[in-house]
Formats: C-alpha cells, sequence, structure tokens
C-alpha cells in the first residue's frame, strides 16, 4: 500500500515540474521560437490582424522556421497574455491600438521593417447608399462623429473594468457635451426611426459603436445594434440590411473587403486617427524588437 502512495507521489511531482518547466520565465539567452512553441497567439479568423500575420510568416520566413499562427479570440487572446505577463513568460501576440491590452500592459509593437502591416491607420465610418436621402439626421451625426484614440480607450478601459458598454458610452456621453454637441449640431430630433448598426466585438469597436449609438439614441433613433464577424458586417452595409458601422480600419487592416464592396457604399471618412496593427510582446522581451527577431538565424 505504501509503495502504490509512493508511486502516485512520484508521478504527481514529475507532472508538476513538468508543468513548471513548460511555464519557465522568458529566458533572453535562447532562441525564442523553442520557448513558445513557435507560436504568435492571435484572435478571430478572417479580421485583418491575422491575414496580416499569415503574409508577415510568409514575407519574413518565418513559415519555414516553423512558426505559425493560432487563431483564437480577442478574449482568450488577452487573458493568455495577461497570464504571460504576471509570470514574465514569453508571448507574441497580434496587437492593435487603440486598446486596453496597451493601456494596462507594457507591450510594444514589433517593428516591421517590409512594411507588411502598414503604418498609421484610420478607422472609418461607414453608412449604406441611400442613408444619407432616407436618413438624413443619422447621416449628419455619423459624418460628424470624431474623437481620439484616448477617448476611445476611455470607454475601453471601463467596459473592461466591469461597466456595461452602453452604460460606459452614456457615461461618456456625460462628461464630453462639447464632443457631442459638435456631432449633432445641425442634426434635427427624430420620433423614434428606425436605425441598424452593426459591429465586431472588438473592444475599440464594442466602444465606438455604442458611443454613437447612444448619441443618435439622444436624438430621437430607435437604434439596434448588430454583432457579427467581420465579412457578414461589411455585406450588411453593401446590401442595405443595416445603416452603418463605424469599424473600418483604412488603408490596410480591412482594406481588403473595402476595395471588394466600395462601390455598395458610402464612405463618410475617418472617425478616428492613429490607429495601429501589427505584432506585439511585453517590453521585458528586451531584445526581441522586430518581426524579423523572431527567426532562428
Ligand atoms: N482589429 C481591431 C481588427 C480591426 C479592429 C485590429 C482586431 C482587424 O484586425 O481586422
Amino acid at each position: 500500500m505504501k509503495k502504490y502512495y509512493l508511486a502516485v507521489v512520484l508521478l504527481l511531482t514529475t507532472v508538476l515540474l513538468a508543468s513548471c518547466t513548460e511555464m519557465a520565465a522568458y529566458n533572453d539567452k535562447e532562441p525564442l521560437g523553442p520557448q513558445i512553441n513557435y507560436t504568435i497567439t492571435g484572435i478571430d479568423a478572417g479580421t485583418g490582424v491575422m491575414s496580416g500575420t499569415t503574409e508577415a510568416l510568409k514575407v519574413y520566413g518565418l513559415e519555414k522556421d516553423k512558426w505559425q499562427l493560432q487563431t483564437s479570440s480577442t478574449a482568450a487572446m488577452t487573458s493568455t497574455l495577461g497570464k504571460a505577463i504576471k509570470n514574465k513568460q514569453p508571448i507574441v501576440v497580434t496587437g492593435w491600438e487603440p486598446h486596453w491590452m496597451f493601456t494596462k500592459f507594457d507591450l510594444k509593437f514589433l517593428d516591421d521593417p517590409k512594411g507588411v502591416f502598414g503604418g498609421s491607420e484610420n478607422i472609418n465610418t461607414i453608412v449604406r447608399k441611400g442613408l444619407k436621402k432616407d436618413e438624413p439626421e443619422a447621416y449628419k451625426v455619423l459624418n460628424n462623429f470624431y474623437w481620439t484614440p484616448e477617448d476611445m480607450s476611455d470607454v475601453m478601459l471601463k467596459v473592461n473594468d466591469g461597466d456595461d458598454p452602453q452604460e460606459a458610452a452614456a457615461n461618456w456621453i456625460k462628461k464630453n457635451p462639447k464632443k457631442v454637441a459638435e456631432w449633432t449640431k445641425g442634426a434635427k430630433k427624430v420620433n423614434g426611426n428606425k436605425l441598424t448598426m452593426t459591429y465586431v466585438a472588438w473592444d475599440s469597436e464594442i466602444a465606438s459603436n455604442n458611443v454613437v449609438a447612444e448619441v443618435l439614441r439622444g436624438i430621437g433613433y430607435d437604434v439596434s445594434i448588430q454583432v457579427m464577424e467581420i465579412q457578414p458586417m461589411w455585406i450588411s452595409i453593401a446590401t442595405n440590411k443595416a445603416d452603418a458601422m463605424v469599424a473600418a480600419w483604412l488603408p490596410n487592416t480591412s482594406g481588403k473587403l473595402y476595395s471588394d464592396f466600395k462601390d455598395d457604399l458610402d464612405d463618410l471618412g475617418p472617425n478616428l486617427e492613429g490607429a495601429k496593427v501589427g505584432l506585439a510582446v511585453p517590453t521585458y522581451m528586451k531584445n526581441i524588437n522586430s518581426i524579423e527577431d523572431l527567426l532562428s538565424k
């Protein structure tokens, strides 16, 4: 009987030790690839940052070097990132800004000398053809909507801290009456006209979409917001199934979808400037500064 217990204890210790070595902190004396199984932690398939990363794997020769991209979701990616950072472990993620991951964690974008992810981006507001004629007041507000990365981050952080998105949006509106007054300037009140906005459940778009929807409700619209995947979101506007979206990352990240659908949309231009997309790592990975540094050499 005793022997049996001893065997169990030994087995458990081995399992524990094995999981400990797997959870090792980042070692900058060793190549990075083997430490993280040559894996970049990604988000939902079909997004611009995922296509960009797939392209980067080819362009930088990372694919040949065994690197791969793991598909998941924003929530799973940020949770894995948070755990890695807590234990100073190595990790490479698909990153973008504005996002609270850059506010909550010490992260840096990796240099992209081959320009796969492009530079600074805008987020544009896109509405369906005919909205200007059918709902001129909503069109005015959507056309005027413009805020800064800091504004968007404010709302995102509140939601990340547990606020309900609609409530976080309403609070931001209360605190920023001047900005909101500029967006609603010249827009007349309406009486419960229906409006549909579509969005993808990225933290950035949960913030922008809820703020714009609340502002439109403020002038009397009955706004429904519908969450969907990225491609259906673009199709919903191009086929007049929905009225507006505020989530077009251009020119690069949503560039392919934009060129596919641009003839069937009304592009109202940037609602935010200074967004960015790329690969990111925690700052304690001091010797990893460029996508090229991922290569084993
Ligand atoms: N994102 C957030 C999106 C656009 C907004 C960077 C995850 C994408 O990659 O398509």
